[in-house]
């Protein structure tokens, strides 16, 4: 199994840097958290939530945080694809379901804060996963990870293709089901787009709230 993630530092205090507009990061709501739907588990217990399986979110796609709020306030997150199995597992359903494309938490650390020595050059070494604050492989090494080889401008991701076209940043880390003939694999999209969405639980939220509300069966 390859592992597709380092630790990589606590960043929450730089959560307001990332999200322009006003809008933030939302906390996790005990009630939501003991009625969140799991689609299915890994071996390991790890509930998923798929968005187009779920009947209350039929025909809805979300922005990128407009997915993490989702998930986060059900105690999950957005995926995070710490390893080549759980990347494997998300991609066999995407397939399956016959799904153009996800949101992942995978995110460019290229705000405020993600100055450190470690993160540059930002487009090489400064992917994470945000759920899990854990750091990506270089993108250059491209056995530690899954982006695709190609894309809209026939070059490897991530290769900021819409801001490079006068467009937004492409940020965020979407996984697409064979969108440019490129197989089903990672790709750095602009974070504003709408996109079904897969919810990991998250173990730091579900403590969170199962510490702080201890009546309550999460
Ligand atoms: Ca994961
Ligand atoms: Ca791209």
């Amino acid at each position: 199994m390859k592992i597709f993630a380092v630790v990589f530092g606590a960043l929450f205090s730089l959560a307001c840097a990332q999200f322009p507009g006003g809008r933030i990061l939302e906390s996790p709501d005990v009630a939501l958290c003991a009625t969140r739907v799991i689609h299915e588990r890994t071996p390991d217990g790890k509930g998923y939530m798929f968005s187009w399986r779920e009947p209350s979110l039929r025909g809805v796609e979300e922005d990128w945080l407009g997915g993490r709020n989702y998930c986060r306030k059900r105690c999950m997150d957005l995926v995070s694809l710490e390893t080549s199995v759980e990347n494997e597992w998300i991609k066999q359903r995407i397939v399956k379901d016959k799904v153009k494309y996800i949101w992942t938490s995978g995110r460019l650390c290229d705000f405020k804060g993600c100055e450190r020595a470690d993160l540059q050059p930002i487009s090489i070494n400064g992917w994470f996963w945000t759920a899990v604050l854990q750091k990506l492989a270089p993108t250059t090494d491209r056995r530690q990870n899954d982006w695709s080889s190609s894309g809209g401008i026939n070059k490897p991701q991530p290769d900021n293709r819409e801001a490079q076209q006068g467009g937004a940043t492409e940020n965020c880390l979407a996984v697409l089901n064979n969108f440019y003939k490129d197989g089903v694999n990672w790709h750095d999209v602009a974070c504003h787009h709408r996109k079904p969405f897969v919810c990991e639980e998250n173990e730091d939220l579900l403590k969170y709230i199962r510490y702080s509300h201890p009546q309550v069966k999460i």
